[in-house]
């Protein structure tokens, strides 16, 4: 028999990678879809990996417990993985409450939904290296205390430690995955790589002339989407469960990611890239570097794509989308 996961968060850059690694693993994947006006474009992702006919998608919404109670009564899934989220950090200052309700209530409704229906299920819950905040220790691991620095940083801490007060409480196989930032050419448009690599590709076909982005010496530590999902999995496949940073171990200002995408294209990134206040928050975290010795040693995990070697796709896929709009 084949095994089940549901994935809450399909429609989003982990959920699709995630469902093509379990698919490719011999799973049935669900995957729950909240319902919107713009149906036709919700499994881009998932075309775009080649898998939309493969996933089957279920009506929920992660602040209505009914539906998502509803979902585990009809999937009946082994393995849970709650990736859905108000994600975009500086939205999270113009919708707190919003960001409150679905990526920490919300979180907070999944398990609820398990404990009840679902109890035997392994359950996964995507937090985050935002929770750091303003760091308390250079190299952050899962003992590094927390100190989020916006309303998304502080809904995340909620459901992270709602996890682990469920895995405590009732026993719920119950794991966190703390992920520094990851990325790919199915990244949102908002966050700063893709945003980087969609302006070097328009620049390079003359379809722009600049680029305004925000603070350039936040420091990030960016890995790719496909290796962090196999974390994910990696975390449930163990018989204990636990919280695991994800990362790469290397930090890299916002400046010298642009730099090398920009060189990518064979671009001069100053002739091109200027600032602009509207894209400042109103608190930063200036700088995330993580330490995931315990998810190499207990899970065998390793990142495998370099920064380079992801940017370039980047900027190589997004090349390739709008010479497909010429
Ligand atoms: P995305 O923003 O790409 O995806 C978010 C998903 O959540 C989308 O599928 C979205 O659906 C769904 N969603 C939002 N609100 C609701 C709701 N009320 N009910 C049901 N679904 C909803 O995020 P990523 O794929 O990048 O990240 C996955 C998770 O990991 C998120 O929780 C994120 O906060 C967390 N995370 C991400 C990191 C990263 O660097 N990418 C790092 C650390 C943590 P819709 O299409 O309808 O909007
Ligand atoms: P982040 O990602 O806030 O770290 O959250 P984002 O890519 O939005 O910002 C990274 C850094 O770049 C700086 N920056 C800009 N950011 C954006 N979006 N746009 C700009 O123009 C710009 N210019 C500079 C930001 O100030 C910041 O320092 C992501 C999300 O995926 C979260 O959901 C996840 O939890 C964390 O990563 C880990």
């Amino acid at each position: 028999m084949a095994k089940r996961a549901l994935i809450t968060g399909i429609s989003g850059q982990d959920g699709a990678y995630l469902a093509q690694l379990l698919l490719s693993k011999g799973y049935e994947v669900f995957g729950l879809l909240r319902r919107s006006a713009s149906a036709d474009i919700i499994d881009e992702r998932l075309r775009w990996l080649g898998i939309a006919q493969d996933v089957r998608l279920v009506d929920g919404n992660l602040i209505d417990l009914s539906s998502l109670i509803r979902a585990l009564q009809e999937v009946r899934p082994q393995e849970l993985y709650n990736l859905a989220a108000q994600s975009f950090v500086k939205s999270s200052w113009n919708q707190p409450l919003l960001t409150g309700q679905v990526t920490a209530l919300g979180a907070g409704n999944v398990l609820e939904a398990a404990r009840l229906v679902a109890p035997e299920v392994r359950f996964y819950q995507a937090s985050s290296s935002e929770m750091y905040g303003l760091i308390q220790a250079p190299v952050q691991s899962e003992t590094t205390p927390f100190y989020p620095r916006s309303p998304y940083a502080v809904a995340k801490l909620y459901a992270h430690w709602m996890t682990v007060n469920y895995r405590e409480s009732f026993g719920l196989h119950a794991s966190s995955g703390i992920l520094f930032n990851h990325e790919s050419p199915l990244r949102g448009i908002e966050f700063v790589t893709r945003k980087v690599t969609d302006g070097v590709a328009r620049i390079k076909l003359g379809l722009a002339r600049e680029l305004k982005l925000g603070n350039l010496d936040a420091k990030r530590d960016w890995g790719h989407a496909r290796d962090y999902v196999r974390a994910m999995w990696l975390m449930l496949q163990q018989d204990k469960p636990d919280d695991y940073v994800v990362a790469t171990g290397r930090t890299v200002t916002v400046r010298d990611m642009v730099r090398t995408a920009f060189a990518h294209a064979g671009l001069d990134w100053q002739e091109f890239v200027t600032t602009d206040q509207a894209y400042l928050r109103p608190a930063e975290v200036d700088v995330l570097l993580g330490d995931a010795g315990k998810a190499r040693r207990v899970l065998g995990w390793e990142p495998q794509i370099s920064l380079e070697e992801m940017l370039g796709e980047m900027v190589d896929a997004d090349l390739a989308r709008h010479r497909k709009r010429l």
